[in-house]
């Protein structure tokens, strides 16, 4: 029997990963702050999280896991291929990052994706109680809210998208760009990272459908749409509580230790992905060794990327223009034993990333785009000593409210080095105030406050109290 629920999740991903343990396969609940923020409410209002389990063919059956209830919806492996890698990671990613690598249409891609979000409407519609809310999240599922309301007229529905939301003259390229716009309005409340992507976004309606619009409601088919700001943050307290642990501290210590004590440990933490500004924050760093204005061993970086989509062209693209810049940085400033970056295409623990926060020196953050960051979040939030310098670009949402780091155009070779230069020789008093300023934001600011201002908006009666 299907188990109704007053308040739903949909997400292309179930916040869990199937791990092996010696009584066999089991479910594990993943880590990440969209889980942490949404598992009080979910607990609290038995609910359910819509999502694919990974893997392919036929999904597992619905599962109940800590207090929530876990709803599988399957992908055959062309659909993951068409879906999820290409329409969703090959046209749309590139396209709301500016285009910073070239979109790819594809109509089997297309359709692919039309069938998908059919898919986690009609798994949503089935597992929503009378009058429930549903929380659509992200670009893989932007059609689902236009086709849920189709389904089930009676529910309140959410979208929050986490990446950034183009200016009108990119959105255009998209070939069927009315049908996503139309697929957005079907939520009565859509959601952004920033002020800026709320406007594209209400503007876009006007431009496109001759939408009228007041503020931030637009008007559709007799009905209200709200489009507004709720900036994503992280779990700060556990985060800051992670980074004091003396297991942490002690870890971080011995990581200082393995890179040789430098003076100055530079440190990059980002999926292998070409938004990251990965190669870039690699080039200022080689200029700054050829000029002489930081040296080897006093100066290392460490540069942790994560694999990610492996299988897009894209992708493997990057990582080879990564890991040549790599080569090339070590070999003409490294020595026997000492290498200028230390280079990890791999996973970590949290508690691993929370032990190299804390030893870092400087920690860069340069997308070339993005929504939020919360890499630079958790670099912050990790600093209790109030030690460390953020080196952040102005273009992740994250610098709308991390002011006091050293902000800098990645586009601009010449700025970035500046602003690594400027992070590594900060006077600490300077530091420590600007590290302070932006704890204190976090405080506040954090994952939990993210989902309560959005359901408060949604209005959802019940659940913004939880
Ligand atoms: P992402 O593009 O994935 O998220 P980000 O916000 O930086 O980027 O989140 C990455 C997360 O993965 C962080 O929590 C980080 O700690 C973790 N991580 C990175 N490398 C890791 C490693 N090697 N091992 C383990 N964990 C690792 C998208 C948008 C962002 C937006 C988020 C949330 O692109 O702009 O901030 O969603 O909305």
């Amino acid at each position: 029997m299907t188990v109704r629920s007053s308040f739903v999740v949909v997400a292309n991903r179930l916040p869990v990963d199937e791990v092996s343990t010696p009584e066999g396969r089991q479910w594990r609940r993943s880590p990440g702050g969209l889980v942490t923020a949404l598992h009080p409410v979910l607990a609290e209002h038995q609910g359910t999280w819509v999502g694919w389990a990974g893997g392919t063919g036929a999904a597992p059956e619905p599962f109940d896991l800590e207090g929530i209830r876990l709803h599988p919806v399957p992908l055959s492996a062309e659909e993951l291929e068409r879906y999820y890698e290409g329409q969703s990671n090959a046209t749309i990613w590139p396209l709301y990052h500016d285009a910073v690598e070239t979109p790819a249409y594809k109509r089997r891609w297309r359709e692919a994706y039309r069938l998908v979000n059919a898919r986690f409407a009609e798994a949503a519609a089935d597992v929503a109680a009378e009058g429930a809310t549903v929380w659509i999240q992200d670009y893989q599922l932007q059609l689902v809210p236009a086709m849920l309301r189709e389904l089930r007229p009676d529910l309140k529905i959410g979208f929050f998208l986490h990446i950034p939301f183009p200016p009108i003259e990119l959105f255009m390229q998209m070939p069927f760009r009315t049908e996503i716009l139309r697929g957005l309005l079907g939520a009565d409340l859509v959601g952004f990272q920033q002020r800026l992507a709320a406007q594209n976004f209400v503007r876009l309606a006007r431009h496109l459908l001759g939408l009228r619009y007041e503020g931030q409601m637009i008007q559709v088919d007799g009905r209200q749409v709200k489009a507004g700001a709720f900036p994503i943050s992280i779990d700060t307290q556990e985060m800051e509580r992670m980074a004091a642990d003396p297991a942490i501290q002690a870890r971080a210590k011995q990581i200082r230790e393995e890179l040789g004590n430098p003076k100055t440990i530079i440190l990059g933490v980002d999926r292998l992905d070409y938004t990251k500004g990965i190669e870039l924050r690699l080039k200022a760093f080689r200029e700054l060794l050829a000029d002489g204005k930081l040296t080897v061993p006093d100066a290392v970086m460490v540069q942790v990327a994560t694999p990610s989509r492996e299988r897009v062209e894209h992708y493997q693209a990057l990582r080879v223009k990564v890991e040549r810049e790599v080569g090339r940085i070590n070999g003409e400033f490294g020595r026997v034993g000492v290498p200028a970056v230390h280079y990890l295409h791999q996973s970590y623990s949290r508690s691993e990333l929370a032990a190299m926060y804390v030893a870092a020196d400087v920690m860069m953050v340069t997308p070339l785009r993005d929504g939020m960051n919360l890499v630079a979040k958790e670099y912050v939030a990790s600093r209790a000593d109030q030690g460390g310098a953020l080196v952040l670009s102005e273009f992740a949402g994250a610098a709308t409210e991390l002011r006091q780091a050293f902000l800098c155009n990645p586009h601009d070779p010449d700025a970035v080095k500046d602003a690594l230069l400027r992070a590594v020789h900060v006077e600490k008093p300077e530091a420590r105030r600007r590290m302070r300023i932006m704890q204190r934001h976090l405080r506040t600011h954090d994952v939990g406050h993210w989902a309560k201002s959005f359901l408060t908006e949604l209005g959802t009666s019940g659940v913004e109290a939880a």
